[in-house]
């Protein structure tokens, strides 16, 4: 078998909104670096591309876009940072990406929209990279509600919140290590670098392609 070459890992963070990823991912990240892991904190979605953008307008409500037109710029918003993903897991940087793919797919086939089922979500992503890891914050509506409530944003509602989580979970693959996200922050991030450094290894051995 050919022998791979070192790379960086590519550690996708999903859960629900309030989960905890935004907080995690940024701690890892340092934790990471702190530990001479070269290590870049990325996000989907962008908002700084002009998709990004259009992202950002219709999330925050300034702009009505169909649904399933909103769904393919979400799946383009990844497309476009493809090749400098790759760039980056191939020159040894590992990427902790705050939402991926699978956000893009729950949050649509919870809408429940005729046409628009989970098969017709996971199409546009195909093809894309599959990250080494995926590390699913688990917190229940209820839960995330006691975080202060939702904010402002299009998707922050408790009914709909339900939905995504189980779409979700139709999703867990042998990639995902789901974790308890009602712990406190320390235990979270503890229970994440030991998870993490275990992929940093593996990547850095170079036995895995990616995905
Ligand atoms: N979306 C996204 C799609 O529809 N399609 C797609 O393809 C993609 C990629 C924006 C929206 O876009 C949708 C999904 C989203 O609705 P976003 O910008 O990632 O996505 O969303 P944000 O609003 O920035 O983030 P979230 O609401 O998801 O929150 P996080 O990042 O999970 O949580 P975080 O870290 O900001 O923490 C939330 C609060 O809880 C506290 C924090 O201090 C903060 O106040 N907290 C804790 N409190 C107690 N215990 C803990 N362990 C805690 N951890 C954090
Ligand atoms: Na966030």
């Amino acid at each position: 078998m050919a022998q791979q070459q070192a790379r960086g890992a590519f550690i996708v963070f999903e859960g629900a909104d309030r989960a905890g990823k935004s907080t995690q991912c940024q701690m890892l990240v340092e934790h990471l670096q702190a530990q001479g892991v070269a290590a870049e904190l990325w996000r989907f979605p962008d908002r700084t591309t002009p998709i990004g953008k259009m992202i950002n307008s219709y999330l925050t409500s300034q702009s009505d876009i169909d649904d399933a037109a909103v769904h393919l710029l979400f799946s383009a918003n990844r497309w476009e940072k493809r090749e400098e993903l790759l760039r980056k897991l191939h020159e040894g940087t590992t990427l902790v990406v705050d939402r991926y793919a699978y956000s893009g797919v729950a949050f649509t086939a919870a809408k429940g929209l005729p046409g628009l089922d989970r098969a017709w979500c996971m199409a546009p992503d195909a093809g894309l990279p599959a990250p080494d890891a995926v590390f699913f914050l688990c917190l229940t509506v209820e839960q995330a509600a006691a975080r202060g409530g939702y904010g402002e944003e299009r998707y922050e509602k408790d009914e709909f919140q339900r939905k995504v989580l189980d779409q979700f979970h139709a999703m867990r693959g042998s990639s995902w290590r789901v974790v308890d996200a009602s712990q406190s922050i320390d235990a979270i991030q503890q229970q994440l670098r030991e998870q993490a450094a275990a992929v940093v290894a593996r990547c850095q051995r170079g036995t895995s392609p990616v995905g």
